[in-house]
């Protein structure tokens, strides 16, 4: 058995998960993939943007800053870096750019470094397990970024916005347990702590958290079919 990164244990499903403040918010678009670009450069919106770029399939395990870890995964998409290269860089002139902004439409929010994103194993996400995103689990388009945690794993992502410099995003209690880059294998949980120590208090609240999240997935789900 392949050993996990440190401070992680393996489940054997795959939770809909996040901070309790998500658990009652769901996307309103499901199907339809429309990605709005803003930031150093001219705004612009594209339609349909994995039907133009070649597609891809991964099969990569995904690690929770909570430290669960759902091995396996078999996603398909597109790599980031193709669509960076066939959408976005062909709209800079010169500025470079060096940090990306991601936003859910449930109101999520994170970044990471452009440098980190042009990673191969980086994708846009339309499908898991072959079937389209659900709801739970990003719906219509996710980030799959396997190195880093879950948190930098925005799902139902709407709009991204490249920049320059990095830009202050988050304030307070976000701002402290976030982490510019959140990569697993370096244990950057969080800015404000080493990572080590953030592993016991984080593996107390993961099963009420789970069960949070299935209950508000379950009313959602109920309440779209009347
Ligand atoms: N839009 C959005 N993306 C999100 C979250 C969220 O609440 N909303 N939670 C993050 C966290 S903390 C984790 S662990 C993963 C969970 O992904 P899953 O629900 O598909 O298991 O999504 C990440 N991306
Ligand atoms: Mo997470």
């Amino acid at each position: 058995m392949a050993i996990l990164p440190p401070g992680q244990k393996a489940i054997d499903h795959f939770p809909r998960f996040g901070l309790p403040q998500y658990a009652n918010r769901f996307p309103s678009e499901i199907t339809k993939i429309e990605l709005e670009i803003n930031g150093d450069l001219e705004p612009f919106v594209i339609e349909d943007p994995l039907s133009q770029l070649p597609k891809v399939d991964q099969v990569s395990d995904f690690h929770c800053v909570t430290t669960w870890s759902k091995k396996e995964l078999r996603w398909s998409g597109v790599r980031f870096c193709d669509f960076y290269e066939h959408f976005i860089l062909p709209k800079l002139s010169d500025t470079k750019i060096n940090y990306v902004y991601f936003r859910s439409q449930d109101g999520y929010k994170t970044s990471l470094p452009l440098e980190d994103l042009l990673k191969k194993d980086i994708l846009l996400a339309d499908k898991l397990d072959g079937t389209p995103l659900n709801v739970a689990h990003g719906a219509p388009l996710r980030l799959v970024a396997p190195a880093h945690y879950g948190y930098k794993n925005p799902k139902h992502v709407y709009d991204m916005e490249f920049y320059k410099e990095a830009k202050v995003s988050k304030s307070g209690l976000m701002k402290a347990i976030d982490h510019p880059r959140g990569r697993v294998a370096q244990e950057e949980r969080a800015s404000f702590a080493p990572g080590w120590l953030l592993r016991l208090p984080y593996r107390m609240g993961i099963k009420s958290t789970i069960k949070d999240f299935q209950k508000a997935l379950d009313k959602h789900l109920k309440s779209r079919k009347i």
